[in-house]
């Protein structure tokens, strides 16, 4: 592909782009304006067996390039992304509707993690250690673990598909790509760059589609294991089909990330932060903001704030270098949150501002929801409880710092949290005592960076992590090797003098 102003993805099986068998395709819609903007395949059950095939097949020969040569491609990978920033971030505007300064940071942390990643490739760290025999050397290795499925959301078409790719490729890996059905041609694109760095076939596979595709995958013997990242309904089916089949997976699900402001907090650093964090990627990352747990004295002059710059967030279409905030993904995406503040208002939540559809002139057909602030909002509430995943953010009040953990740890969810405070010893406290997978002090809840381990507790995770070097224990099992140079039987545990 030389260039992404295309608008038809096609799969990518054995180093071929071709289509789903059968023909079927998914049309795909511009959020910003409702328009019909492409299509992709609509890929069968078929298609992932063709494209776990390729995957198996390539597989003894990638694993045995050596990692710094498989390192290499990675770096030409990250230098065709800096290259090709600003076309694949409208690209991405264009596909799933967040506003291009965002588009642009995606695209960027494909960027950081590929270069973080590609250095593994002269590190990929095991250890040496003393063996309790004389005469005898033990160290272990990292094993690349086979062909594996990586299933990924439409909220990060190209980030979150490089902390998985990146990572299992360097490992040695090779790797059957599903991408989320709303955004394929963001996906296509990611492949088509690693395919020029010199990827060679069958390394890297893209099946497009819905759930047919999805299943097929994970259900797949020649997938040795699975990462997910989508919503926790889906990624516990996941994880039961893989425990059926006895393989691992790795899987960041939901969030219900609270901000705690105590009365010393900078009520201007709290609203620049929190209406980041809440109407940023229009309320739809996993990290978003979606409580806030003040103090009595702190509450009123904090929602007054917030209400005022959710009222003038200037929202329309994400090319639009003035919009500050996108449309939600889809209709379907749009009711759902839709459902949540009516949800909201019935159990005694009262609505501040916004709590409705827009339409911006000219972009009637578009998926818009106007930037939400729910006051009085109980900790028992469904709004309190469920990922909305739009641009709602609810306000509950706390007492005490201790009320405050409360509030935050009382729900399923642990990804991420911050507190507002000049008070070492509350952050303190807060870092201690909160229970989720990221903690922030003095900034909102989203905004990790690739080099540290990304992933929740509880609900939100199964104990993995993504980015970080943490992310070579997912794409990665243990070799423990001893090598006898001794001519002799020396039996562990026995043989002691
Ligand atoms: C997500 O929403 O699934 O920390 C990922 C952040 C981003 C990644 C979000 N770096 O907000």
């Amino acid at each position: 592909m030389s260039t992404f102003e295309v608008t038809t993805a096609r799969n990518y099986i054995a180093g071929r782009w071709t289509g789903a068998t059968g023909g079927a395709v998914v049309v795909l819609h511009n959020p910003a304006t409702g328009a019909v903007l492409g299509e992709a395949p609509a890929s069968a059950a078929a298609d992932v067996d063709a494209a776990v095939r390729a995957a198996a097949d390539a597989w003894p020969r990638w694993r045995a390039t050596p990692a710094p040569r498989r390192a290499e491609i990675l770096y030409r990978t990250a230098e065709l992304l800096v290259r090709r920033k600003e076309e694949l971030a409208r690209l991405m505007t264009r596909e799933m509707g967040k506003v291009l300064a965002e588009t642009r940071g995606d695209v960027q942390e494909a960027i950081d993690m590929t270069y973080f990643i590609a250095g593994e490739g002269r590190r990929l760290h095991g250890y040496t250690t003393p063996s309790e025999m004389p005469r005898k050397a033990a160290y272990c290795v990292r094993q690349p673990l086979g062909p594996v499925g990586v299933i990924t959301p439409w909220n990060f078409p190209m980030a979150i598909p490089s902390w998985k790719i990146v990572p299992a490729l360097v490992c040695g890996n090779t790797v059957v790509f599903k991408p989320a059905p709303q955004t394929p041609l963001s996906a296509a694109a990611f492949v088509a760059i690693l395919e020029e760095a010199g990827l060679p076939a069958g390394v890297l596979n893209l099946v497009c589609g819905g759930d047919e595709p999805g299943r097929a995958l994970v259900e797949h013997p020649g997938v040795a294991m699975v990462s997910f990242t989508g919503s926790t309904e889906v990624g516990l089916q996941v994880a039961a089909r893989c425990a059926a089949r006895g393989v691992r997976v790795s899987l960041e699900m939901g969030g219900k990330n609270a901000a705690i402001v105590l009365d010393d907090a900078d009520l201007d650093l709290v609203t620049d932060a929190l209406t980041w964090a809440a109407f940023g990627t229009t309320g739809q990352r996993c990290t978003a903001c979606s409580r806030v747990v003040a103090t009595p004295a702190i509450r009123p002059a904090l929602v007054d704030r917030l209400a005022d710059r959710a009222r003038r967030l200037r929202v329309g279409d994400g090319l639009d270098p003035a919009t500050e905030m996108g449309p939600l993904v889809s209709d379907a995406q749009r009711a759902r949150v839709e459902q949540y503040v009516g949800l909201g208002r019935g159990e005694g939540a009262r609505v501040v501002v916004g709590g409705g559809r827009l339409a911006p002139p000219g972009l009637e057909g578009g998926f818009y929801f106007a930037p939400t602030v729910l006051d009085e909002v109980r900790p028992g509430m469904r709004v309190a409880q469920e990922e909305i995943f739009g641009p709602v953010v609810g306000v509950l009040e706390a007492r005490t710092l201790g009320e405050a953990f409360e509030v935050v740890n009382g729900v399923r969810y642990g990804l991420s949290a911050s507190i507002f405070t000049r008070d070492v010893f509350a952050a303190h406290r807060a870092i201690e005592e909160i229970r989720t997978g990221i903690v922030y002090v003095n900034h909102g809840t989203t905004g990790a960076e690739v080099h540290l381990p990304f992933g929740g507790m509880r609900d939100t995770g199964n104990g993995h992590r993504e980015g970080g070097l943490q992310v070579l224990d997912a794409f990665t099992e243990w070799k423990s090797v001893y090598i006898d140079y001794s001519g002799r039987l020396q039996r562990a545990q026995i043989d002691r003098d």
